[in-house]
């Protein structure tokens, strides 16, 4: 999922340092002075175990050893010289911007917000800016640093579902899946019933899209496989009463879980936006959780800025991560919305929902 990322980013580290070793500023820069030759020897000099002083006070006494001499002997470049004088380069602000340019764009075309991008910048300037350094450190620092970045960036609290909805003492828990048109609410709903059930939580499902043709269907046959109920009222009804059914139900059942579909709305749809407020308003869900796809990169997160000001995000779920190339959106989102990413859908079947592992990702980025 991170592959393509993790090339360009390798790439374009590379493009850096090279333009750092073309355009920097050479600095003769003297190494500190060596230790004094009798210190350096006590150092090295290793300790007499108990056995060896018996054994030295038994010996007959040789002729004490010129320790000095001899470590001069075999290491004449070490203890030869004392001052040595090294190589280092070095870039002042405008050139640091310039050659940040090539980590930006390969950033910027890879998903990775703008804002977010300002912050890498940030954080890398004050160990390139102005400091002598050799041409093999300058890719180690900025790899370094962008990991730090980039670790920093990806440091959301997560939600334990599992342990929300053991916890919670007043069922059922309700958790609302809301986003734009085909983000993958209604497959992800099907794949969270699925985890819920596996981890022996009953659950319900309510069909409060009843908008767009066939969505109580697809609900329904989700239902179907996985032996779940469906809560529906038919197509063109308030979906708010769907979910004041559901809820009843389950409480009179003793459901754990209800999760309610929604139907996909713009932020900008003034009377679907009303809609939801009132789903929201009925149904108190615990969790309102925002279904969007990781393939949109910053229009996702601008969806998520744009829902949360509307009715206030508790979490994110990115969608078809396994077809994501750019990898850039998870790394934005976090940092940009402040709302922990709960899942990843992976693919098409029930079992292809991942819980974001920070040190995972890490990793598939190459740090
Ligand atoms: N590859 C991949 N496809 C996904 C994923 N999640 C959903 N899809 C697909 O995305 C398409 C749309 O999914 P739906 O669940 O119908 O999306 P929706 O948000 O409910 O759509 P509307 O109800 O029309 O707003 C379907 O073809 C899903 O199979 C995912 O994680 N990976
Ligand atoms: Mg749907």
């Amino acid at each position: 999922m991170f592959g393509f990322l993790k090339d360009k980013i390798k790439g374009a580290i590379k493009n850096v340092t090279d333009r750092f070793d073309k355009e920097a500023e050479v600095v003769e820069t003297k190494l500190p002075e060596e230790p004094k030759k009798e210190e350096k020897i006590k150092e090295t000099k290793p300790k007499e175990t108990n056995k060896e002083v018996k054994q030295k006070e038994t010996k007959p006494k040789e002729k004490p050893r010129d320790l000095v001499k001899e470590v001069a002997k075999e290491k004449p470049n070490i203890f030869g010289k004392i001052s040595q004088a090294i190589t280092t380069k070095k870039i002042s602000e405008l050139q640091y911007d310039e050659l940040f340019w090539e980590l930006e764009v390969e950033l910027l075309e890879n998903n990775v917000a703008f804002e977010v991008i300002e912050k890498i910048k940030e954080d890398l300037k004050p160990k390139l800016v102005d400091v002598p350094i050799s041409r093999s450190k300058v890719e180690e620092t900025i790899e370094e640093s962008l990991r730090d970045s980039i670790s920093e960036l990806l440091s959301f609290e997560n939600i334990d579902l599992i342990k929300e909805i053991k916890s919670n003492k007043e069922k059922p828990y309700v958790i609302t899946f809301l986003g734009t048109n085909g983000s993958g609410k209604t497959t992800t709903i099907a794949k969270v019933a699925n985890y819920l059930k596996n981890n022996n939580i009953s659950c319900i499902l309510a069909a409060a899209d009843t908008f767009r043709a066939a969505a109580i269907q697809q609900l329904e046959e989700h239902g179907k496989k996985l032996e779940l109920k469906v809560i529906k009222q038919d197509y063109g009804a308030d979906p708010a009463a769907v979910c004041f059914d559901a809820i009843s139900h389950a409480k009179s059942q003793h459901i754990d879980c209800v999760l309610i579909d929604t139907s996909g709305r713009l932020h900008s749809n003034k009377d679907l936006m009303r809609e939801l407020e009132k789903i929201i308003r009925i149904a108190k869900p615990n969790l309102k959780v925002l279904v969007a796809e990781s393939i949109t990169g910053n229009d996702a997160v601008e969806q998520a800025l744009q829902f949360n000001e509307s009715i206030g995000l508790d979490s994110v779920i990115l969608t078809k991560s396994d077809i994501d190339e750019k990898g850039g959106t998870i790394i934005s989102f976090s940092y940009m919305t402040k709302k922990p990413i709960l899942f990843l859908g992976i693919g098409q079947n029930y079992n292809d929902l991942k819980v974001p592992e920070k040190k995972e990702i890490l990793k598939t980025l190459g740090f």
